[in-house]
């Protein structure tokens, strides 16, 4: 934009205690827009207001929809050098068609047709994969080779070479998450291509990725290992080990112990083992069980978060919005808003009737920055 576009666009306005705009006060209107000012008290309720207002709009994806595009995709549109990755993301309402569904998190489903490779690449731009079904994509990192199942939650902080493959007959779906928004604003992001092919070496499917055998036994830490890069070194957190968690809490609660998050609401935070802190420095990762029948009480929080509803089926509430919910379904929580979710007891015998929510967020940006605030409405 150069100078004599005179980009700002002022409309003068009369002061409290001012009848009228009067032609003195528009020739110092257009004496701003000339010199590229702006004053302060024609912007200050959208610039400081008294809570936060999010640009970001409540929204649900269903997960069928998004399969369905996905799998078109597999047939129409090859993945290889340049597009990277046959990656889909949610476009918040909200958000004016920018590919985020939060002003700082992108989520996407991402597939792979059988036998595809995705190329290697890195960039600063912290990621994780979770998958909500499906299985045959190891996801290689740093040379590892990390397998993906159903409920396995994958960190791959920035800078780490990455590149994904399918090694069965199958088409395989799973979602993204990235801080691809948040690093956008910060214009300090990186990119490097890697190589065109993945060693043969590496695209082997072994059951445990290194990581996992080293880092991915509780509570003990390989003392030969040194030093560490940014980001959580454990690759892939089970669900075997997710859902005893979370059933265990549940246990310990009902015997009278408490341990959940409120009644019939147990959560977990997926952390690195070497530092107890969150997996990534932008990007914490929970996974929520809302027991049969059990709703929890509506809280507002700086910030911004998507789920996925990773299994059951039950209500949330976001502000204004209410939707029925059930497997893949995503969703998102703008800064602020109150949220609240309830069970709905399951159709099938064999269905535990609890909801189970993966959310993944921005809190450590604002923890970090000690912007986080948080508050219990009342029912
Ligand atoms: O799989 O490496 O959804 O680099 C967006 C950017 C996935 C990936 C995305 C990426 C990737
Ligand atoms: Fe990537």
């Amino acid at each position: 934009m150069t100078r004599t576009d005179h980009p700002v666009r002022l409309t003068a306005v009369a002061a409290p205690d001012q009848p009228a705009v009067s032609p003195d006060l528009d020739r110092l209107y257009r004496g701003f827009e000339r010199e590229l000012l702006v004053p302060l008290w024609t912007e200050i309720g959208d610039l400081m207001p008294a809570h936060p207002r999010s640009g970001a709009t409540p929204h649900r994806w269903e997960w069928d929809h998004l399969v369905r595009l996905a799998a078109q995709a597999g047939e129409l549109v090859p993945v290889g050098r340049g597009g990277e990755r046959r990656a889909i993301a949610l476009a918040n309402p909200g958000l004016g068609g920018r590919p985020f569904a939060t002003p700082t998190l992108w989520a996407a489903i991402q597939y792979l047709m059988p036998g595809e490779d995705a190329p290697e690449h890195r960039h600063t731009q912290h990621a994780f994969r979770f998958v909500v079904e499906g299985s045959g994509v190891w996801t290689v990192v740093g040379g590892d080779a990390v397998p993906m199942n159903r409920g396995d939650f994958l960190p791959q902080a920035g800078w780490n070479w990455h590149a994904h493959h399918n090694a069965t007959d199958r088409p395989m779906a799973w979602i993204d998450g990235l801080d691809i928004p948040f690093q956008y604003a910060t214009e300090a992001q990186f990119f490097e291509f890697g190589r065109d092919e993945i060693g043969d070496a590496e695209r082997i499917t072994p059951e445990r990725s290194r990581s996992e055998r080293l880092w991915g036994h509780p509570g003990l830490r390989p003392v030969g290992v040194g030093e560490l890069t940014p980001g959580s070194p454990l690759l892939a957190y089970k669900w075997e080990h997710t859902d005893r968690a979370l059933a265990d809490q549940l246990a310990v609660e009902r015997e009278g112990f408490g341990g959940t998050v409120e009644p019939g609401h147990a959560a977990v935070r997926y952390t690195d083992p070497a530092t107890g802190r969150d997996v990534l420095p932008t990007i914490r990762a929970e996974m929520h069980r809302v027991a049969r029948g059990a709703e929890t009480a509506p809280v507002r929080e700086t910030g911004s978060s998507v789920y996925q509803v990773f299994d059951g089926s039950g209500t949330v509430t976001v502000g204004d919005h209410t939707w029925s919910v059930s497997r893949g379904d995503l969703f998102v929580v703008p800064s602020w808003l109150p949220f609240s979710a309830r069970s709905e007891a399951g159709t099938t015998d064999s269905d535990s009737g609890s909801l189970d929510l993966f959310r993944f967020s921005d809190a450590p940006v604002f923890e970090a920055l000690q912007l986080d605030r948080t508050r219990k409405d009342a029912r």
